[in-house]
Formats: C-alpha cells, sequence, structure tokens
C-alpha cells in the first residue's frame, strides 16, 4: 500500500542531496488563478452582494447578511459539549504559555555616540483568519491562529468560514464556539476565494485587513497569491505532510499509528518513514495495514499513503536520514531514534520537529502549547510556522543628532557618487552649507 524508496548503497553527496528524491502531490495553486480572479473582482467592486450570490452557488445558502450576529456566537459557545469546551481552554492555554514568551521587546542600539537605531516591534493593526468549512473545519486552527495574533497585541482580528447548509448558514458550530471562548466577536460566513477578497478589499460589512492566515482549498490559496502585496499573507498551505526518521528502536505501532494520523487529514496528504532498520519498515507496512483496516477514514487514509507522495525510505546511517528528511523539510517530522534530542538537534529543515517516543505530531496539532500551522511544500527550508511574530513588524527607528551625522557625511557622499545617486549625499551636504564636515 506504500512505496519504498531504497537508499542503501546510494551515494549520498557531502553538499546535500536532490531535495525532489521524494515527491511531494500536485498542489497546483497557479492553475486556479483564472477561476479565482473574476469572483475576487467580483467581490471588489460589488462586496456584500457578491458574497451572497457566492454562498448561494458554492454553499447552498441563502445568507441575508454575511457577518455572523453575536448572539449566535454566544448561542454557539452555550451549546458547546461541555467536555470539546474543556480540550479547547486546555488547548489555549498551553499556546498561551508557548506564544506569550515569542513576544518581542524593542531594542535600542547604540551605533555612535549620538547615533542609535530602535527596532520597534508593532502589531499588524487587523488580520483576518480563514478556517476552511466541510472536512477541514478545525476549531484547533482557530486556536493556532488566534492565540498568536492576541499575544502579539493585534487589535482587529476577523475570523471568516464558509455558510454551512446544515447549520442555516452559518459556519461550522465549534468553530464559532471555539472565537467566542477566544473573545472574537467579528466572524463572517464567507468561503474560498470570496472570503480572501472580502478580507483584502473589504466590503460594506467587513473592514479592509492588512494580513491574511489560516488553511484553506487550491482556490484560497490561489486568492492569496493573487492578493498578496495588497494583504500580507502567512504561507499557501498545501496538503500535510509527516515525516518519521526511525532506527530499529522505534516502536512500528506508534510509527505506524503517526504516519496514518495525518494521511487522515486528505487524499494528498503525505506519510513518509525514513528509517535506518529494514525490519522497522517491514513492521509498520503490516502494522499499517492492520490499522487501516479498523480506522474511520480508512479510505482517505489508504489513497494517502499510496499516493506519490508517501514512502518508506531505506537509508544504511542515521547520517543519511538526516541528509533525506533535510532535503524534504517536512511540515512535521518526527525523531523515533535512540538519543532522539541529539538527532533531533542535527536537523536544519523541518516546520516543527516531535522528539522520541512520546511527542506524536498529534499532540502538536491540539496540546502540546507550539502552533500546528507550519510549513508545507518543503518551504521549511525558508520559513518557519506561525508565531507572535508572524503578526509584528519590526520598525527601525533611526536617530543621530548633527555631530554623529557630521561623522559619516564623507562617507554617505562617497557611496552616494559611486552609485551616481549625487541628490543622496546633498541631502546631508545641505545640512552643513553644502560642505562635507572633514
Ligand atoms: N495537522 C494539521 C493540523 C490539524 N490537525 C488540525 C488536526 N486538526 C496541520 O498541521
Ligand atoms: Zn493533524
Amino acid at each position: 500500500m506504500i512505496s519504498r524508496i531504497d537508499l542503501r548503497g546510494a551515494a549520498f553527496p557531502e553538499d546535500g542531496i536532490d531535495r525532489d528524491l521524494l515527491p511531494r502531490a500536485e498542489f497546483d495553486v497557479e492553475a486556479a488563478l483564472d477561476q479565482v480572479r473574476p469572483i475576487c473582482e467580483d467581490v471588489r467592486h460589488r462586496g456584500t452582494a457578491a458574497l451572497i450570490d457566492y454562498a448561494r452557488k458554492f454553499d447552498g445558502v441563502t445568507l441575508e447578511r454575511v457577518r455572523v450576529p453575536a448572539g449566535a456566537l454566544q448561542t454557539a459557545l452555550e451549546e458547546l459539549d461541555p467536555k470539546i469546551r474543556a480540550a479547547l481552554e486546555e488547548s489555549i492555554r498551553r499556546a498561551r504559555i508557548v506564544h506569550h514568551e515569542q513576544r518581542r521587546t524593542d531594542t535600542t542600539v547604540q551605533v555612535v555616540p549620538g547615533g542609535t537605531v530602535t527596532e520597534r516591534w508593532v502589531p499588524v493593526e487587523r488580520v483576518g483568519l480563514y478556517v476552511p468549512g466541510g472536512l477541514a473545519a478545525y476549531a484547533s486552527s482557530v486556536v493556532m491562529n488566534v492565540v498568536p495574533a492576541q499575544e502579539a497585541g493585534v487589535e482587529g482580528i476577523a475570523v471568516s468560514s464558509p455558510p454551512q447548509k446544515d447549520f442555516g448558514g452559518l459556519p461550522n458550530p465549534t468553530i464559532l464556539a471555539a472565537c467566542a471562548l477566544l473573545g472574537v466577536d467579528e466572524v463572517y460566513a464567507a468561503g474560498g476565494a470570496q472570503a480572501i477578497a472580502m478580507f483584502a478589499y473589504g466590503t460594506e460589512e467587513c473592514r479592509p485587513v492588512n494580513l491574511v492566515t489560516g488553511p484553506g482549498n487550491i482556490y484560497v490559496a490561489s486568492a492569496k497569491r493573487l492578493l498578496k502585496g495588497r494583504i500580507g499573507i502567512d504561507a499557501e498551505a498545501g496538503p500535510t505532510e509527516i515525516a518519521v526518521l526511525a532506527d530499529a528502536t522505534a516502536d512500528p505501532v506508534h510509527v505506524a499509528a503517526d504516519l496514518i494520523s495525518q494521511a487522515e487529514h486528505d487524499t494528498l496528504a503525505a506519510a513518509v518513514l525514513v528509517t535506518t532498520s529494514v525490519e522497522l519498515a517491514e513492521r509498520v507496512e503490516k502494522e499499517l495495514a492492520a490499522q487501516v483496516g479498523v480506522t474511520k477514514h480508512s479510505e482517505r487514509i489508504l489513497a494517502a499513503l499510496a499516493g506519490r507522495q508517501s514512502a518508506v525510505v531505506l537509508v544504511d546511517t542515521i547520517d543519511q536520514g538526516l541528509a533525506v528528511v533535510d532535503a524534504y523539510g517536512a511540515e512535521h517530522l518526527e525523531i523515533q531514534t535512540a538519543d532522539a534530542a541529539a538527532v533531533a538537534a542535527r536537523v536544519r529543515n523541518a516546520g516543527a520537529i516531535f522528539v522520541g517516543a512520546y511527542a506524536p505530531v498529534s499532540l502538536g496539532d491540539y496540546c502540546a502549547g507550539s502552533n500546528h500551522v507550519l510549513p508545507t511544500g518543503g518551504c521549511a527550508c525558508h520559513s518557519s510556522g506561525l508565531s507572535v511574530q508572524s503578526f509584528l513588524r519590526g520598525i527601525h527607528v533611526v536617530d543621530y543628532s548633527r555631530d554623529a551625522l557630521a561623522e559619516v557625511t564623507h562617507h554617505v557622499v562617497t557611496l552616494a557618487d559611486a552609485e551616481d545617486l549625487p541628490a543622496h549625499g546633498a541631502a546631508l551636504r545641505a545640512r552643513f552649507d553644502w560642505q562635507v564636515p572633514q
């Protein structure tokens, strides 16, 4: 059901191996642009009326307004199963502990006497958080987006999630309850590209935002790509990925369960085991077959495991395993080896690393305190997951005295002349009666 890639005996170049060694699922954001462009333009020009039309067309619901009334949020919270409420509260509590510590303090550096540069951290004013509907309506993702934004000090937090036929045109009630628990009262019933356009251009009901975060399908990712620049975006989230680097000490039952846990998200999800032990590989393959048979979403999981994006990779050494997982740059990487912490410390590319036998990815999805919005598609080699930093801007504040400017003027004039930009130098010379101070 899962393919094997045998790299035992292969040459591993010193400067790293080919990052396409492990195939990934097709997620062609570019291809959806032509479909998404007219929708975004329509929302730009017709606002709420366009959103109501798309809700009828794509979600099969008739809306009178797109903003969810405050009463509906309160009702959703009152009707939330107390067990789910307690679990969400614990998830929020732990996420707050971690994200609170990520806050930045301004730093002032004295470059020369009388010349300072301060880095001032300022939260983004307004953010829009997109939460998918349908199969991927995750209340936990509301937590993972809202908590860092709140800890960063963002004042305007708006959430949008597709209207659901089954819930009278409101978004999924657990999503609404999570918003209420987090104190977010600005929620919209809009989905897909049209929701991203609403955030970017604004409508009669929704003021435009500065930054949009949150996962979504290919149309959401495509709208984010299209509107990037007008708005900031977190990432174009692709299908979920788990890679496990394991040796003979790993428990095949755990490894198989963890691979299956993320394959459960999507037929395009990737589950990759990299191991030095053929025996472990064989036992995991057997376990996968046994566990898939008794799990709820077995069809989806089977498709994900059998897809070209999933594989068991055999290597000779942990060093080679590290080269493979670094080239792959998984969204989630578990290290299930002897001395797992030491091996984990050597990993360079991963969205998040889960160390040892008792840190499965599912813990991180809900209750580790870490964030579960992480870079996919190999983007872990240049990007990080969502954090307080994602919602802050560092503004350099430059403060120089007359003497401090005088001291460096000749260098500025020289560099400006070298770039054939003499007016740049003149802006300094003008302050010293057009002379370059000696
Ligand atoms: N593993 C997903 C997040 C998630 N899992 C939400 C369960 N619910 C992407 O990191
Ligand atoms: Zn998950």
